[in-house]
């Protein structure tokens, strides 16, 4: 579902859900279209599509929400997780201030995501003005359920739907790691995604107001990325398997 105010994007959602329950989800998108915090939209498009392909199943990240975010610069919490799996604070800050600077070369947000080598930092998306989109993801019902009794009161859409996407992303084979905060500007909490944490959810990962975001898929050396975008852009995945919500220190989560 794609839904738009006055030529403005203002909210987008995917599902993958068995046959027999295609109307009601129809409906719910709709329904969400209609109530998006950015507005009320005038134009909304459905597709409706068959997958082909068996999905592969796999199993969640893990979740992590630092609890002490307040005691660190986001400088700090950015550079000391990404050096868990071996990319310095030169590289990971610079992707956070493009990220916040507009990632596209005409200064705007992309609609996709860039893709960083971790040893050098160079991007290597074929096309950064639109950058590249994880698509054809979903929780099954069950693992839904247990996501939502996991956070709890901490249960956001927008989590919700990060979270399978970085899992799916965190699951192709040559990606180490995810960046990522949201465009919209009342939307603070951000995330890092880290190979053999998981899922790491940061409040104030940029200022109130700010109406720039992104994300950034950070891959090894010598990675095909053709290979990797066409894993990202069409292999179906379910996420059968919530693997658990962890509020820690921040100390603590970097020792895990
Ligand atoms: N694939 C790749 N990149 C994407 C996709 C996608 N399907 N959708 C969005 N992006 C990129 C694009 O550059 C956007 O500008 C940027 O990500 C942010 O998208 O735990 O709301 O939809 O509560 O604004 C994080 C949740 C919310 C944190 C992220 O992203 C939490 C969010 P937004
Ligand atoms: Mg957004």
């Amino acid at each position: 579902m794609r839904a738009s105010s006055q030529g403005i994007h203002i909210s987008g959602a995917e599902r993958i859900v068995p046959v027999s329950q295609v109307n009601q989800v129809v409906n719910s998108l709709v329904e969400r279209a209609f109530s998006h915090s950015r507005g009320s939209a005038d134009s909304i498009s459905i597709k409706l599509e068959e997958i082909k392909e068996k999905p592969e199943n796999i199993p969640s990240l893990r979740v992590f929400e630092i609890s002490d975010r307040k005691k660190y610069s986001i400088e700090d919490i950015v550079s000391k997780l990404f050096l868990k799996v071996g990319i310095d604070r030169d590289t990971s800050l610079k992707v956070y201030r493009t990220l916040l600077s507009g990632p596209s070369p005409d200064g705007n947000v992309m609609r996709g995501a860039m893709i960083v080598e971790m040893e050098t930092g160079k991007r290597l998306e074929p096309d950064s003005f639109r950058g590249v989109r994880a698509t054809y993801m979903d929780f099954t019902e069950s693992a839904l359920r247990s996501f939502k009794e996991a956070t709890g009161k901490n249960f956001t859409e927008n989590f919700k739907e990060a979270v399978v996407l970085s899992s799916k992303v965190l699951n192709c084979k040559g990606i180490v790691a995810e960046m990522c905060i949201s465009d919209d500007p009342n939307y603070t909490t951000g995330y890092v995604s880290l190979k053999g944490l998981g899922y790491v959810r940061i409040h104030k990962m940029k200022a109130k107001g700010c109406p720039f975001g992104g994300r950034a898929f950070f891959v090894e050396k010598e990675t095909d990325v053709k290979k990797v975008i066409n894993y990202l852009e069409r292999k179906p995945v379910l996420i059968d398997r919530f693997s658990g919500y962890t509020l820690a220190s921040f100390m603590e989560i970097l020792s895990f």
